[in-house]
């Protein structure tokens, strides 16, 4: 393997995994981002947010990595900045194009810029190769262009980055070549080439699959309310079959993935399975408050468990959880609590004195659960939007439990 220089932009979620699994892999890897603390931080071994593995892969990496609040030339330029949804539901590349003009400024002959942000279809031969070439060098002959996908799940996202399928597309052959030839330096799983609208397209194919499947999975739930039955044991029956997996309903769907990747996918129709999936999936904070209405009076203290999108993660962004508490505070006094979300209220305090305890995001702690630890409640009432704590146990302690889905 030839050593290359690799400027990755953006040290978020994606972008510092994949500049130090690079750095890892043994090339030379400076990480730019705009916020200067974080840089700092990140220098100083701490690292900005928690992912299992995270820490141990710096210490692995650092010799051959450093944080950068100013960009620097190299043979390769990864771009992984945010692409926030707009109010009306567009993809917005505003990060995507200050950094690629910000590498166009510096572009030598024979760089390679690959694309990793999710997008909107064409974006990188639409917005990305044009804004290149105002450098005066031409895509596939003087630097070479391609965007690459990535699959990690937060929460297991080193794991998935090293041994998922990687989908690179090339502006030309050439391209996905060089482009692979990076992620062969840490990526143990397989590689496949294509050109870069089809790996675009790729990343939202799969993360709208999964929330139409999710959708799917809540509408089921809506419809077991009129017949009376446990959705959580129907789905668990029906996925008996050989060729059936249901997801799972609950309160929502959340994060910056899943939610938003769809959008950027949707064209004008408005009878698109899609757009209806995403609504299915917007009602269910609404359709959680409900039922703590139909449960509790007016002016009650509820106590959330769980802000976070998703278990074991800290991340908030889009979190069902978020929506929910808004939409109590109308009409109760609410207290939140999380394991790994910052700037919450500790464990005992949001449950001390409270009229129902309302789990929203499984987190392990959450799955352990033991009545024991909801001593000091009011009321021992507690609804579950995940079906994830141990009803017998809560049942015999005395709880009225009240599982979402369970309309047996
Ligand atoms: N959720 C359900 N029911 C389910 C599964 C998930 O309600 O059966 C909810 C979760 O609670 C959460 C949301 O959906 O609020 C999304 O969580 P997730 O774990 O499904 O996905 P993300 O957003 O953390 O990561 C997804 C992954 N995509 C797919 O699995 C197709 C990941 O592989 C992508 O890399 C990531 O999006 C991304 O960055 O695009």
């Amino acid at each position: 393997m030839i050593n290359k220089k690799v400027c990755v932009f953006g040290l978020g979620y994606i972008g510092l995994p994949t500049a130090l699994l690079i750095a890892g892999g043994g090339h030379d890897v400076v990480g730019f981002d705009l916020i200067k603390e974080k840089v700092d931080q990140i220098n100083s071994g701490k690292m900005p947010f928690k992912e299992k593995g995270l820490p141990e892969l710096f210490t692995l990496a650092k010799d051959n990595f450093r944080a950068v609040n100013v960009p620097e030339r190299a043979n390769v330029f990864i771009i992984a900045v945010p692409t926030p949804i707009t109010e009306e539901k567009k993809c917005d590349l505003s990060y995507v194009e200050s950094a690629t003009k910000s590498i166009s400024s510096m572009l030598e002959k024979g760089n390679l810029v690959i694309l990793e942000s999710t997008v909107k279809p064409k974006t990188t031969m639409g917005v990305v190769k044009p804004l290149l070439e105002e450098s005066g060098l031409k895509c596939g002959e003087d630097f070479f262009l391609a965007y690459v996908s990535e699959k990690a799940i937060p929460g297991n996202t080193i794991e998935e980055m090293k041994k998922n399928t990687r989908i690179i597309g090339g502006f030309n052959e050439e391209s996905a070549v060089l482009a692979k030839n990076v992620y062969d330096s840490f990526v143990e799983g397989k590689i496949c080439l294509t050109d870069c609208t089809t790996a675009e397209t790729v990343k939202l194919l799969e993360n709208t699959y999964r929330d139409a499947n999710i959708a799917l999975a809540n509408e089921f739930l809506k419809i077991s309310e009129g017949l009376k039955i446990n959705v959580w044991e129907a789905i668990k029956l029906a996925n008996e079959h050989p060729r059936v997996n249901i997801h799972s309903p609950g309160p929502g769907v959340g994060g910056h993935c899943i939610a938003v990747d769809p959008w950027f996918l949707v064209g004008d129709d408005p009878k698109s399975i899609i757009k209806q999936s995403r609504a299915i999936n917007d009602s269910m904070p609404a359709f959680v408050v409900d039922l703590v209405k139909k449960n509790v009076g007016i002016g009650s203290i509820i106590t959330v468990l769980g802000a976070s999108y998703k278990p074991n993660v800290d991340d908030v962004r889009g979190s069902p959880a978020m929506r929910v508490i808004k939409l109590l505070k109308d009409d109760f006094q609410v207290k939140v609590t999380d394991p790994f979300a910052k700037g919450l209220l500790p464990f005992s305090d949001a449950v001390k004195g409270s009229d129902c305890v309302l789990v929203i995001t499984d987190h392990d702690e959450y799955r352990n659960l033991l009545p024991d630890l909801l001593s000091e409640v009011n009321q021992k009432l507690i609804i579950d939007t995940r079906n994830c704590i141990d009803k017998e146990q809560f049942m015999e302690a005395g709880f009225n439990v009240i599982i979402l889905g369970d309309y047996k």
